[in-house]
């Protein structure tokens, strides 16, 4: 008795439950989330061949560039004419964008129709079916009454793979869905338009912009959510897009922002890659489709495809008896009898089954109760399988995001339409819970966009032509730093004149060409140990140097370095030379060295009028040094006064030289050849050997006069003091010098030196944030605050590596909050800034070394430059051009420019070994 009681409990378990069987015959479709992570990263993996250029032909995922660079910001205004093609309906609208108001608060107004596109033109002659669309457009503006004479910008929303190489260019690579129009693969689908457009006649348009509908969507739904970086349609076909960092697109020029992806994910498998998860079913999709082995990720996705699934495992299931006891009808045998919508009725929540029986009995068929709910399984498992993959698809893509933005954790919205999306009752939360399951430490939002993608189209050109107006007024602005070789050759010239003036004259020239009594370079034979002290523009420095004869060229340095607060810099001059005295007595001690009363050497890197080689008056302080009772005054004794308070050691000060003069003898110990000393740093400046004849102002100077030459520290800083820089000085730089602490004073110096160059930069962003094309016209107090933008940053924000992300790191530092197309500006504007700050100190070096080719009336002269200064050596393209531009301005000379190691302390020191042996004499 009781096995009869157990073998029919277990019949009617067997019986009883026709969802297990479905499971069992479809668990190949049945993907857990292993399989989902292992699809998501087969589809990384295929994201990444698409994005380089190496291996982009061969991958299936396209990744194609959409020129869009992007999303919305609030600022997009016009009224726009669009095409919405390719989805399920064929739409044509007017669109009209008002400024910063977003689509929640009405901010865009849409009117449109949509037209049917009857089905030979699907597959009939590309030409026809875009005859078709333009005479709907036409009927659009008749029927609406819009202006047929006006010039209407249009926005094409076109939903098929287009390689494109600009906003408004797109060449269709394949059809897909059910259209299969001819003689238009490989075509410019834009020209095409307007081809047509001017067949149809009778109006005027100008095709802006030609974007995917899934670009469409995404800006559709960024247009009220800044988070929104992703467009995903689950319709008729299937496909999403991103915003991708520009650095990774190699199929696009430029590293710089980013640029929105459109996947093509659809073709993904096409190549093999999902072999494994391909059933007999989505097998027999393909084969029966217009485009087998393509698109065969859609074909396990969209709704072009759900509904066929479905009928072939239930046609399947029921030729094999496991429903319908069996039996089976023609319409069941034909294809697309089952449809999406029907997949989508049989998941109702509550009328599913009902609606299940409803459809199976539409099919000539008489099922079961067994059978609606088994039916109604499959659907469930199809469209499930469906969600899931675009899950893994999607977590492949926010995956990436979040590693190009470098985050832990990621907030994104995705902009999502679709009919699937839209009208299956269940997809959404099926899809947004995989999604959530399979990225824990990413906050996903799913934006709906509400009324289709042609918005988005409409905005996209709305942002293309801002951006273009943007780029337009920016360059404008831009361009009064853009300096001309002719204007190089003015400025050369200039300079050459200055410094033939400032030879000449005792009096005020601009170019002061100050006497370093100095005479010639090092020989080698210097010897003994020497401190160097160096008040430069940021620190001050003292050095121990050690030559030793028994080393050849080989000099022992210890040094330490001292900030100078900025309030001695502009306190009493007793206060500062007592900071150095003070410091000086610091290093002694830290060297042991207190009571060994050393030659000194001086590195003041100011303009001194000097008589001899270790005294020298300060004509005037530079560079944000403003020490009261100095100018004027012997520097030298203003030192010697401050140790001799300090009472603590004594120093024996021999020489007295400019950094830049210090700088070319420390180079010239390496090169004999190096006869210029150049500094490009906080300040700028020059120093060279000049033939004695020529420095009218110290002939006959004792000793001068039977030296050949003298090193002349030229003090170029001053070139345009007197009004000859008037033309390339722009409203900016007045700015600067304007706020600066030596109004009227070293305008070239301004226009060149670290000191300014961020200042200058400074400007520019403010003027630009006033014109509402930055920071969305936000000026925060930090921009307004001199000083912020340190020069330092020009260096990093224009290094080549990483630039973007550290503009926007560094914007972020200063709290100046950025988007992509900021940042860019920003990069502009340093490089704008910094290029001309190179190109006019290669223009004075090229003066320099063309008057000491003239000087020594050679043809072509070879000669070396020690160079020392953090701009100079620390900006990543500061150098190059500098070098360049001396190249291109003074080509008779060939000019080596050699970094000084240790800075100008050796070269004061040999100065000092030098000065010291001659009083020995
Ligand atoms: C509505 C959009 C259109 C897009 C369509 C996709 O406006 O651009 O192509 O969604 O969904 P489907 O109509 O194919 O279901
Ligand atoms: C290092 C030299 C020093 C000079 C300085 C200029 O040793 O004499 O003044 O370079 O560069 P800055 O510190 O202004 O960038
Ligand atoms: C097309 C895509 C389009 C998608 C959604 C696919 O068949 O290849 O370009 O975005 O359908 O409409
Ligand atoms: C000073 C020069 C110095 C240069 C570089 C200028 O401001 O006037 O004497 O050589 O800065 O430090």
């Amino acid at each position: 008795m009781l096995a009869v009681h157990l073998v029919s409990f277990f019949f009617t378990k067997l019986q009883e439950d026709p969802t297990k069987k479905v499971d069992r015959f479809l668990h190949a479709m049945r993907l857990h989330d292993d399989q989902l992570n292992d699809i998501s990263a087969r589809f990384q993996a295929e994201m990444k061949k698409g994005l380089s250029a190496e291996s982009n032909a061969a991958a299936a995922v396209k990744m194609l560039p959409t020129h869009v660079r992007s999303t919305p910001d609030g600022s997009e205004k016009g009224q726009f004419m669009a095409l919405d093609f390719g989805g399920s309906k064929f739409k044509v609208l007017q669109v009209k964008v008002r400024e910063g108001m977003g689509i929640r608060k009405g901010g865009v107004e849409m009117d449109e129709k949509t037209y049917r596109i009857p089905k030979e033109l699907l597959t009939g002659r590309g030409t026809e079916l875009f005859d078709h669309v333009t005479e709907s457009l036409k009927d659009f503006l008749h029927e609406r009454n819009i202006s047929l004479e006006k010039k209407h910008p249009l926005a094409f929303t076109f939903s098929f793979p287009c390689e494109q190489t600009a906003l408004n260019r797109g060449l269709l690579l394949s059809w897909s869905k059910n259209f299969r129009a001819r003689g238009l693969q490989g075509k410019d689908v834009v020209q095409v338009l307007r081809d047509s457009i001017d067949r149809t006649g009778g109006m005027d348009m100008e095709v802006l912009a030609m974007v995917n509908d899934t670009v469409a969507t995404m800006m559709t739904c960024g247009f009220d959510d800044q988070y929104c970086q992703a467009g995903l349609i689950i319709g008729t076909g299937t496909n999403a897009c991103y915003m991708e960092e520009l650095r990774h697109v190699d199929l696009v020029e430029g590293d710089e922002g980013r640029m929105c992806v459109n996947t093509e994910w659809g073709a993904f498998g096409d190549d093999g890659a999902l072999d494994d998860f391909i059933t007999e079913f989505d097998r027999d999709v393909d084969a029966a489709s217009n485009n087998p082995g393509k698109q065969i990720f859609e074909k396990m996705i969209s709704g072009m495809y759900l509904g066929e699934l479905v009928r072939l495992v239930v046609l399947k299931m029921a030729k094999v008896g496991k429903l319908f006891d069996g039996r089976v009808s023609d319409a069941l045998r034909t294809k697309g009898k089952i449809t999406t919508a029907h997949v989508a009725a049989m998941e109702e929540y509550k009328n599913g089954l009902k609606n299940t029986r409803t459809i199976l009995e539409e099919l000539d068929l008489s099922p079961s109760d067994d059978d609606c709910i088994a039916v109604q399984h499959i659907s469930t498992i199809v469209s499930f399988r469906s969600s899931n993959l675009v899950a893994a698809g999607l977590a492949a893509i926010l995956t990436r995001i979040k590693h190009n933005r470098n985050r832990r954790a990621l907030r994104i919205t995705v902009g999502v339409d679709g009919t699937v999306y839209k009208t299956h009752p269940q997809y959404p939360k099926r899809l947004h819970k995989v999604v959530r399951r399979l990225l824990p430490d990413c906050h996903v939002r799913f934006a709906l966009s509400d009324s289709g993608s042609s918005k988005g189209a409409a905005l996209v050109t709305a942002v293309a032509q801002r951006l273009a107006s943007r780029k337009r007024q920016v360059d404008e602005t831009l361009s009064s730093f853009k300096l001309s070789q002719e204007q190089l050759q003015l400025v050369k010239a200039r300079m050459r004149a200055g410094l033939e003036a400032g030879l000449k004259s005792k009096g005020p020239s601009a170019i002061k060409m100050l006497p370093s009594f100095v005479y010639h370079t090092p020989d080698g034979t210097e010897n003994g140990k020497y401190l160097a002290l160096d008040l430069g523009g940021t620190n001050f420095r003292a050095m121990l140097v050690n030559f030793k004869k028994s080393l050849q060229q080989n000099v022992r340095l210890y040094h330490k370095i001292y900030t100078i607060p900025l309030e001695i810099m502009q306190g009493t001059g007793e206060e500062l030379f007592d900071h150095l005295a003070q410091c000086i007595g610091d290093f002694l001690d830290y060297m042991g060295m207190k009571n060994a009363r050393l030659p000194a050497g001086f590195t003041f890197s100011f303009p001194c009028e000097q008589t001899a080689i270790d005294t020298g008056t300060l004509v005037s302080w530079t560079k944000g040094f403003k020490a009261t009772n100095c100018e004027g005054h012997d520097v030298v004794s203003m030192l010697r006064e401050a140790i001799k308070r300090r009472n603590e050691f004594e120093l024996d000060i021999a020489a007295v030289v400019n950094d830049t003069v210090g700088t070319m003898m420390s180079c010239a110990y390496e090169d004999p050849q190096c006869e210029i000393g150049l500094i490009a740093g906080t300040g700028t400046n020059v120093c060279y050997m000049e033939e004695v004849k020529n420095i009218e102002i110290c002939c006959g100077e004792q000793g001068a006069a039977e030296m050949l030459k003298m090193c002349v520290n030229t003090e170029w800083g001053g070139l345009g003091d007197d009004g000859s820089l008037d033309d390339i000085i722009t409203p900016y730089d007045t700015e600067v010098d304007q706020n600066s602490v030596n109004p009227g004073k070293q305008r070239f110096e301004k226009l060149t030196s670290g000191m300014y160059l961020g200042e200058i930069v400074r400007q520019v962003l403010l003027d630009l944030t006033r014109g509402g094309l930055l920071f969305r016209g936000h000026v925060t107090e930090t921009l307004k605050t001199p000083g912020i933008f340190q020069t330092k940053y020009l260096s990093q924000i224009e290094s080549d590596r990483l630039a973007l992300l550290q503009v926007r790191s560094i914007l972020q530092q200063l709290g100046l909050n950025s988007n992509c197309d900021d940042s860019i500006i920003v990069k502009e504007v340093c490089g704008a800034v910094s290029r001309r700050a190179a190109q006019l100190c290669g223009a004075g070096m090229a003066a320099v070394v063309d008057k000491i080719r003239e000087n020594r009336g050679l043809d072509h002269l070879n000669i070396t430059v020690g160079v020392d200064g953090a701009l100079y050596k620390l900006h990543p393209h500061f150098s190059g051009v500098l070098q360049k531009t001396t190249k291109a301005l003074a080509p008779r000379c060939d000019v080596t420019f050699l970094p000084s190691e240790e800075g100008s302390g050796k070269g004061a020191a040999l100065i000092t070994a030098v000065a010291r042996k001659k009083k020995e004499i």
